[in-house]
This record gives structure tokens, C-alpha cells and sequence, in this order.
């Protein structure tokens, strides 16, 4: 396979004006008509047309209604000697029924759905496939009438009858011109909620979410989520809903969470569906987001889209920020906005940074690529948002608000590049930092790895100063050996050892300021001198998360105990919590090797961890957040070589640490926090239940050590009784992961209850494939539930609720010294390779940190991803995670 590089960017030969497509849809050959008009690009040299097909069984080729002479060079159609413009007809079949890749069009329950970003639209009719040729697309779906009943693609139907044999038809034309990867066509039995809804101009829309039959009754959140997300949409950017009728549409087969074509969303059924007795708090929350990120894509990728796929956090870092905006800007309280905050960074954290760490890292504007599909990543989407929200930070709200309308008022209807984003923004705010250093702030788009920055603070009493040092560095990325430095704003507050906030006030400066300042570092090192400090402060830095770096700062326990305490910034309240258990973590693994891991949280620890639980000022879901540790993943990354079993018995000690060192408090807690009133998934009464959720747990975890059976006994009545998913799955959870008998139970009648609902029982492989490790008990555990009835390898929700939830969110379960989860996870690598290699691409990534285990692990991790590579027909998917792993 060959890689594809930015740097060779080439504007197209030709443009495509219009598209008029003829769908004859039959699930085993369907047959589709292209008609379409072209005209040479008078900018670009002349050259042959060269159209791209993948899978496609090619029937005829029209230029100007006569039969064309063509050739085919791998799987691009050419043709020669072409006219300046001219209309150009092509015939092609396909096989949707056979489709299993799940990208062009395809089948699933009877219902054909089309996925076409990044190149999919290609494995429908020969095209040139590439998001900066635009073009206007009438769409004609002709189908059986019984089977097919609801026939829809992207924009408004303009005309619908009746055809000999059963059959019907419907024909779409979208007003706006767009990019092939935004193409959908839907088919099948399906019914709609439907809504009106009258826009602040006044216009009229139709909104409409499509499922199947049995699960109307699922659909009320989700209709209620993009009727939010168009106001917020409207009242925070001033971006309106464009189009007559705006529709999503759940399928059960999808290799991603969703997909924003124009007018036509479609959605995986896992962020559309939910009612109080299927759905968790995180599912009603997941759904208001991805609705709300698939909706702003409306105007961020669709209205305004990228140029080339090297560009693709353009859209999707753009829009990672504002569906994260959107989610804060719908708490009612600042606590609930915080939480939402550690819980986006935690994401990055535990996930992007690994990436960027490993051997897959690249920039956010990436410079090559073998598989686009591989790089819809963490790092494009979660550190593309970063990188939008520190532009945020450079120029303020209001400002940024003005940078968004210029975007969208100087680049509507183009193609563009990341380039052209924060130069909008700049310009937008002529006056701001961001326009001062903006050559050196676009280093985020292109250097890859986390950013280190290391901050050392002296006091001068005599002087009553206070200087604040900053260093930072950012270690080498495949490709890139050396780093310039970054621009990072520092949100920064100090605190009197007490816990109260200080005045800033920077030599030089007339006056202090209150609460928090920014400081803009640009250097390798700099350094801020305070005056007028009254005592030696506990720096608060980096507030909010400022920037997506690493902050290394020499703290006293002391100090983390004041900041956990007293913190006016809910996320560095958070973080000193997280550095501490952390620091206890680390302690305990760097301890002797063969000794036990039995108490790694000291008593001061504990201590404030009882007085957080029991501070009535404080949120539940805040507690929640503070009172789970650290996961083993994150903790791995701080280390430079890692044993996975070390880290999970630690891990698991400190857990039980916690369970029995505030039994007391955690039975308070579950007692006062177990009753929310009638299910509402709102942010304050998820948060009582998710703190309940977790007091279970370690009630359960405390049981197991001291064989009392109350409390497991209290959990399984609790399983029996809940009135919603959320509390009948934390009980099932606490029973599972303190691996107690009473879970087996529950687990069948689990099953048993929801044996229909195929999301429910997605969570019941999941829960089970991810439980901690007893004495290597997961992985025969694994083998066993795929032999299930219910279990599918071809059904990608399916797939990652078994393998995905122990390869990739296991680790103590993975890595066995017997190198048995290694081999497994080679295995279904390969074999997922030959029916998705989207989904299979993405579980090879399960071992992109090999390089850091230690022995035995290092050896047979290695042995595995070189299994793999050495599959002869490999999918370029897998094929460039393997041997970027093993470069
Ligand atoms: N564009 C792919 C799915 C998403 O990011 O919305
Ligand atoms: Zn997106």
C-alpha cells in the first residue's frame, strides 16, 4: 500500500456540477445509474478523467450519450481525450446483501443505509471521490413497495408514485451543492417521530427521527436533543437550521457512532435509542451529544467542508468543541458544567495521550496516511477540540463568536483547510494574542506528541515575590525528531496555604487582579514574577485544563491537600485528587517487586476523601468523579515500563482501600443518594445515581473481603426493584466486578429481561468481558460468551461489546504471561480483517503501547502484532496499524 501525503495536494482535474442518480435497489445486485456533468478545471493542466470505483461491477460508460473508450487502472476508471465539458453516464452494479465492510451501501435488517465518508461513495458508482469536488445531486430511489416502504435520501422529496410490479419510487433533490462523502440513501420499513418546529426567522421545518417499528417509544430523547441543539445552535453562533426537513435515521450495523450527511443523519441505534428502562445516564448523555455533534456538522464540515482529508479536524475538532460547548451550555448549575469538563479531559487523557505517545501518533493536521479510515482519531477529534478551545481561551468568547461568523460568511459553500479556520479566528480578533502568534500557535496542527510542561515556583519572602518557572518540551513523534515550542495558555490561580484565593499581581503591574489570570507561554522557558504575596502560595495551574499538556509540578502532599480541599477551579480540585492517588499508585509499583500490594493510600489520603464525601456543598456527581481512581491505562502511561499485572494489583488494592476504609460513609452515601424521584436523566439526578452507582460497588468490593453478605444481598434486591437501567445496571456492575456468586443470577435474569433489546444485551457482554481479572478468569470467560447464540462477529456494536470491552478496556485481563490474550486478540484481529477491516483496524490498535511492557509481556505482545503483519492479504487498515506498531 502506498501513502498519500498533504504535501502532494493537487486541485481536481475536473469538476462534477450536477449528479443525478437511479437507484434500482435489490439486496443482492443493485443497479445504479450515474448521470452527471462535468467540466475541466481551466486552473489544472489538462489530463485524463480519473474516476474512482472500488467493488463495482461496471456495465456501461456514456460520454455525450455515446459509448466512450476507457481503461482501468487499478480500480480507477480513465477516460482520454474528454471535451472541455460533458455529460458522462455510467452503469454499475453492486452487492448491498454482501456489503459486510459496512461502507457504500449495505444491508442490515432488511433495510439498505449508505456510509460513504471518507471514501465509500465510491463502492456505489465510479466518482471522483474526494471532499473538495461539490456538486448538486438528484436522487431517484426505485424499490419493491412492500419491503421498502419509506425510500429517503439527503435534501426535500420532490416527487413519489407507484412503478409496475410492487415497486415504487421517490426522488430527492438537495439544495445544497456537497462533497460525495455526504451522500445517503435509506430504504425499508421504518416508521418516524415526528416534530414541527418554527425557527426564530419564522420558517417552518420538519424534524423527523426514523427507527424501526418496535422502538418509537425510544426515539423521545433524541428528538428532544436536536430540537436543542438547533436553538442552541442558533443562540450561541447564529447559525440557523438550513434545510425544510432534517432527518435521522438508527441502524443496528455501523462502524461509527453517526454520520452527518446533509438532511440525513445516520445513526448507530446505540446514540438514538433510549428509554428509562434500556438506557444508562451515560447512554441519555452520549445521545444529547452525538446528536448535538452529527447537527453541528450542519455547518462545520457540511455548509463549510474540507479541502482534503488531511484537513479532517477541521471539521471534526471544530465540531468535538462545539458539541462539547453545547453539552456545558445546557447545565443549568457550574458544578454540572465542571463535571463535564473532567469528564472530556479524562477522555483525552486516558486515550489521545496514549495515541500520542505511541506509534500511531500524528499531528491534528496529520502529513500522510496509507488508510484515511484510520485517522478518525482521538487526536483529530478530542485534541482538534483542544486546540479550537485554547483559540477560544487566546480571544474569548465573544470573540471566538465573532471569529465563527467570519468563518462561515468568508468560506460558506468551499472546501477548505485548517489554515483558513484560525486565520478567520485571527482576523476575527485582530487585537488578541492569538492574531500576535499565529504562525506559532498552527504548531498544534502540525506537530505531533504531548506537549510536557514543567513548572517550578519560588517565594522570596524578604521580597514577599513569588516566581513561577515554566520549561517545556515535546518528545519525538514518528517523523518528527524535533519540536518547536508550542504557545500554551496557563489559566492560573495561587492559594494561601489555607485554601484562600490570592490576588495575581505581576511585577510591573499597578494593581493586583482577582481569581484567575492566563498567562501565554511561547518559550522553552519563561518565567512570571508575583508581587505583593503575603505567604508561600499552592500554585493552581493549568485551571480548567488550559492546555492539552502534561504539567509536572513538584507538589507536597500538603499542598494537593489544600488544592483538593479548597480549590475555587472544580477541575485542579479534581486533578489533586487524581495526582495523589496517582502518586500512591506509583509508590506502591516501584515498591519491591515481590512484595504485596496491599495498602498503597495513606491515611491523609483517606482523610480528605471522607471529608469530600461528606461536605454537603459539593455535587454527587462531583464525588463520583474524585472518589473513582485513576484508571490502570492512565496509570500505565506515567510509567516508562509497565506490568500490567503490577498496575491491576495495585489498583485493585486501593480499590478495596477505599471500600472498607469508608464503609461507614459509602453506606451513608448509597442510603442518602439512592432515591431520585421519577427517572429524569438530568445532570443532578445522574450524579446522585451515578455516586450511589459507585458506593454499591465498593459496599460490594468491602463484602468480598470481610464475607459479610448484607450488602450483595441489598444489591441483588436493588438489581430486582430499580425503576430505570442506570440503577438496575450499577447493581448488576457492583455484583459482577467484586466478582461475587450473587452475579450469575443477576446476569441471567438480566438476560432474560432483555433478551429483545439488542443495545441492553450489547451491555451484558460488555460488563462481563471488562470485569477485573481474578486469577486470569476473563479470557476463558471471553471465549465462552462468543460462542453465544446472541454473539455476532459481523455486527460491529456486537463485536465491541465482547472483544473491543477485553482487548481494548481490559488490560489486567490482556496481558496474561501465558500470552494467551495476545494470541487471542492476533486471531480476531485476522478474522475481523476479512469481514470489516474498519473494526478490525481499530481492535489492532488494542497494542499500540507493546513497546513499553515489560518481560515476559514485551516479547509475546511483539510476537502477536508481527503474527499479523505477516498475513498476506492483509486490509491496508490493519495492515498500516501493524507495521507502524512495529517500526
Ligand atoms: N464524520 C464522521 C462521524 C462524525 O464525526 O460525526
Ligand atoms: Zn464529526
Amino acid at each position: 500500500p502506498v501513502a498519500i501525503r498533504r504535501e502532494d495536494y493537487r486541485a481536481p482535474a475536473y469538476w462534477i456540477d450536477t449528479v443525478d442518480l437511479t437507484f434500482d435497489l435489490d439486496p443482492a445486485k443493485t443497479r445504479v445509474l450515474n448521470r452527471m456533468r462535468l467540466r475541466r478545471n481551466p486552473e489544472v493542466a489538462a489530463e485524463p478523467l480519473r474516476l474512482d470505483g472500488d467493488e463495482l461491477n461496471l456495465a456501461r460508460v456514456l460520454v455525450n450519450g455515446q459509448g466512450a473508450s476507457f481503461r482501468m487502472e487499478a480500480d480507477q476508471l480513465i477516460i482520454d481525450n474528454l471535451p472541455e465539458s460533458f455529460e458522462l453516464e455510467i452503469f454499475t452494479t453492486c452487492a448491498p446483501a454482501k456489503n459486510t465492510k459496512l461502507m457504500g451501501l449495505f444491508v442490515s435488517e432488511d433495510t439498505f443505509f449508505t456510509q460513504c465518508e471518507a471514501e465509500g461513495f465510491r463502492r456505489i458508482t465510479y466518482f471522483l471521490d474526494r471532499p473538495d469536488v461539490m456538486a448538486s445531486y438528484t436522487v431517484t430511489i426505485r424499490a419493491n413497495r412492500e419491503a421498502y416502504p419509506v425510500l429517503l435520501s439527503n435534501g426535500n422529496l420532490v416527487e413519489q408514485g407507484q412503478l409496475p410490479e410492487g415497486r415504487h419510487f421517490a426522488k430527492w433533490v438537495d439544495p445544497f451543492r456537497k462533497p460525495s462523502y455526504l451522500f445517503a440513501l435509506v430504504a425499508g420499513k421504518l416508521v418516524a417521530r415526528e416534530q414541527r418546529i418554527k425557527a426564530r426567522n419564522g420558517k417552518d421545518h420538519l424534524l423527523q427521527v426514523y427507527v424501526r417499528a418496535g422502538d418509537l417509544d425510544k426515539t423521545e430523547h433524541a428528538m428532544n436533543s436536536l430540537i436543542n441543539s438547533i436553538a442552541w445552535d442558533e443562540a450561541r453562533f447564529g447559525l440557523p437550521l438550513d434545510l425544510e426537513r432534517f432527518m435521522i435515521v438508527a441502524t443496528s450495523d455501523f462502524n461509527m457512532g453517526a454520520m452527518e450527511n446533509k438532511g440525513l443523519n445516520i445513526f448507530n441505534t446505540k446514540y438514538v435509542l433510549a428509554n428509562q428502562a434500556t438506557a444508562t445516564d451515560a447512554d441519555y448523555s452520549n445521545i444529547e451529544s452525538v446528536v448535538g455533534h452529527e447537527y453541528f456538522h450542519n455547518w462545520s464540515g457540511d455548509r463549510v467542508t474540507c479541502r482534503d482529508w488531511f484537513q479532517l479536524s477541521l471539521k471534526e475538532g471544530l465540531t468535538v468543541f462545539r458539541d462539547q460547548e453545547f453539552s456545558q451550555d445546557l447545565c443549568a448549575e457550574p458544578s454540572a458544567r465542571a463535571v463535564k469538563r473532567i469528564e472530556d479531559v479524562r477522555v483525552l487523557r486516558t486515550a489521545q495521550f496514549p495515541e500520542d505517545a505511541g506509534p500511531m501518533a500524528h499531528p491534528v493536521r496529520p502529513d500522510s496516511y496509507i488508510e484515511i479510515s484510520n485517522f478518525y482519531t482521538v487526536t483529530i477529534y478530542e485534541k482538534g477540540a483542544e486546540v479550537v478551545r485554547m483559540m477560544q481561551t487566546l480571544v474569548g468568547r465573544k470573540g471566538f463568536e465573532r471569529g465563527i461568523t467570519l468563518y462561515f460568511e468568508r468560506h460558506d459553500g468551499q472546501a477548505v483547510t485548517c489554515d483558513d479556520f484560525a486565520q478567520a479566528i485571527a482576523d476575527a480578533n485582530p487585537e488578541s494574542e492569538l492574531a500576535r502568534l499565529l504562525p506559532q500557535f498552527k504548531r498544534w496542527y502540525s506537530q505531533a506528541g504531548t506537549p510536557r510542561l514543567s513548572a517550578h515556583g519560588v517565594y522570596d519572602p524578604v521580597q514577599r515575590s513569588y516566581t513561577l518557572s515554566f520549561v517545556q518540551s515535546c518528545p519525538p513523534t514518528p517523523g518528527q525528531p524535533f519540536k518547536e515550542p508550542f504557545v500554551i495558555p496557563v489559566n492560573l490561580g495561587l492559594l494561601s496555604a489555607d485554601g484562600r484565593e490570592l490576588p495575581l499581581q505581576l511585577a510591573g503591574e499597578d494593581a493586583p487582579g482577582a481569581g484567575t489570570r492566563t498567562l501565554v507561554l511561547t518559550h522553552a522557558g519563561e518565567q512570571f514574577t508575583f508581587v505583593n504575596v503575603e505567604a508561600e502560595p499552592v500554585p493552581s495551574i493549568l485551571r480548567g485544563f488550559s492546555a492539552p499538556v502534561i504539567l509536572d509540578h513538584d507538589y507536597g502532599e500538603a499542598q494537593l491537600l489544600t488544592l483538593l480541599a479548597h480549590d475555587t477551579d472544580p477541575f485542579n480540585r479534581w486533578e489533586a485528587g487524581q495526582r495523589l492517588a496517582l502518586r500512591a499508585a506509583i509508590q506502591a509499583i516501584e515498591g519491591p517487586a515481590a512484595g504485596p500490594a496491599e495498602a498503597p493510600l495513606g491515611e491523609a489520603y483517606l482523610d480528605a476523601m471522607r471529608s469530600l464525601l461528606r461536605d454537603p456543598q459539593l455535587d454527587a456527581a462531583f464525588k463520583e468523579l474524585v472518589l473513582t481512581l485513576p484508571s490502570e491505562t492512565y496509570i500505565a502511561e506515567q510509567l516508562d515500563v509497565v506490568d500490567p499485572q503490577r498496575v491491576h494489583a495495585v489498583r485493585e488494592a486501593m480499590r478495596v482501600q477505599l471500600a472498607t476504609g469508608l464503609f461507614a460513609d459509602w453506606e451513608r452515601v448509597y442510603e442518602q443518594h439512592r432515591e431520585t424521584g421519577p427517572y429524569n436523566p438530568d445532570p443532578h439526578s445522574a450524579g446522585r445515581r451515578a455516586l450511589a452507582g459507585l458506593a454499591l460497588v465498593y459496599l460490594c468490593l468491602a463484602a468480598r473481603s470481610s464475607g459479610d453478605a448484607v450488602w450483595p444481598g441489598k444489591t441483588l434486591q436493588r438489581f430486582k426493584d430499580a425503576g430505570n437501567m442506570t440503577d438496575r445496571f450499577n447493581a448488576l456492575n457492583a455484583l459482577v466486578s467484586s466478582g461475587h456468586a450473587l452475579a450469575a443470577q443477576a446476569l441471567a435474569s438480566f438476560h432474560a429481561m432483555f433478551r429483545n433489546e439488542a443495545l441492553v444485551i450489547d451491555k451484558w457482554f460488555s460488563l462481563q468481558a471488562g470485569a477485573p481479572d481474578r486469577g486470569g478468569d476473563i479470557l476463558p470467560l471471553v471465549k465462552q460468551l462468543m460462542k453465544h447464540p446472541d454473539f455476532s462477529l459481523k455486527n460491529p456494536n456486537r463485536a465491541r461489546s465482547v472483544i473491543f470491552s477485553y482487548c481494548s478496556a481490559n488490560p489486567g485481563a490482556l496481558h496474561r504471561p501465558d500470552a494467551a490474550g495476545y494470541v487471542f486478540w492476533s486471531e480476531r484481529v485476522m478474522e475481523l480483517d476479512a469481514i470489516n477491516p474498519q473494526v478490525a483496524a481499530r481492535l489492532a490498535r488494542a497494542l499500540d503501547r507493546w513497546s513499553k511492557l515489560a518481560e515476559p509481556y514485551r516479547s509475546a505482545a511483539r510476537e502477536a502484532i508481527m503474527r499479523v503483519a505477516s498475513k498476506p492479504d492483509l486490509s491496508k487498515d490493519t495492515h498500516e496499524v501493524v507495521t507502524r506498531a512495529l517500526a
